[in-house]
């Protein structure tokens, strides 16, 4: 899944794709690379981010599906917390909602994303953007991640969403420290075991800067390592800034993987 962000703050790439032909460009070099989903967002979600209202986030996006219809091949995710912005991109063209909040944040989420048969990603946070770090608190981090995966999931699925199109993600980054998103990786294949497929984002976020050194060689390379230990727990997507070397990463550790099952 490779990373568009159309804002003026996300922690990455912020403000890089905010002209839609610049945006437009970067998700078809993205597919050239290999990507196989883009995911384009309206509003940073970094940790003290401030919620973008409705109509800023939908004339930030909707330009960039529109210029992007009849030349993508991939499918697109729109990467929101609202219904309004959810329905917006499925009218035109987006076949993914991807829900960092889990169907925590618009009560009318579920339904938008059932009415368009759209498949939905559930991420795991607790809290919102603004206030999530101060909720890092956990008896049993891997364990309370799978008991909200799976209850939201039914959440999901009882709106009308397929069983088949639900994915759900741990959340690395969101309301957890870099310990914890470490935890995670580690008891990744508990959250596996679910039974959907699972997402994982680590492209350059903080826990990977500050293990592996912030340079963009050691970015990538921290990133890489992560999505390798991932896929090799099971993860069946990785969201990445940089889809060409996420490609191979993904296809060698997914090749060790299935020969290791014999
Ligand atoms: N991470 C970010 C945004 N959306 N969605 C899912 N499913 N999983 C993630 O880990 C995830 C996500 C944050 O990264 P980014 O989009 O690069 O930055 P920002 O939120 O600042 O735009």
């Amino acid at each position: 899944m490779g990373i568009l962000n159309v804002t003026p703050d996300s922690f990455s790439d912020g403000g890089k794709f905010l002209d839609p032909a610049h945006a437009v460009a970067r998700a078809l070099e993205m597919e050239s690379e290999g990507a196989d989903i883009i995911d384009i967002g309206g509003e940073s979600t970094r940790p003290g981010a401030h919620a973008v209202p409705d109509d800023v986030e939908i004339r930030r996006v909707i330009p960039v599906l529109e210029g992007l219809r009849g030349k993508l091949r991939i499918p697109i995710s729109i990467d929101t917390r609202k219904a309004a912005v959810a329905s917006a991109a499925l009218a035109v063209g987006a076949e993914i909602v991807n829900d960092v909040s889990g169907l925590m944040f618009d009560p009318e989420m579920a339904a938008t994303a059932a009415r368009a048969h759209a498949a939905m990603v559930l991420m795991h946070m607790l809290g919102t953007p603004e206030t999530m770090m101060r909720r890092a608190r956990y008896d049993d981090l891997v364990g309370e991640v799978c008991r909200f995966l799976s209850r939201q999931a039914r959440v999901a699925i009882r709106a009308g969403v397929a069983p088949s199109r639900v994915i759900i993600d741990p959340g690395l980054g969101f309301a957890k420290t870099a310990r914890h998103n470490m935890q995670i990786l580690v008891g990744l294949h508990r959250i596996c075991a679910l039974g959907y497929p699972v997402l994982i984002g680590a492209s350059r976020k903080s826990f990977v800067r500050k293990v592996a050194g912030a340079d963009r060689q050691n970015l990538l390379f921290g990133t890489a390592a992560v999505n390798a230990l991932a896929i090799a727990a099971g993860a069946a997507i990785v969201r990445v800034h940089d889809p060409g070397p996420a490609c191979a990463v993904v296809r060698m550790a997914a090749a060790v993987s299935s020969c290791s099952r014999g």
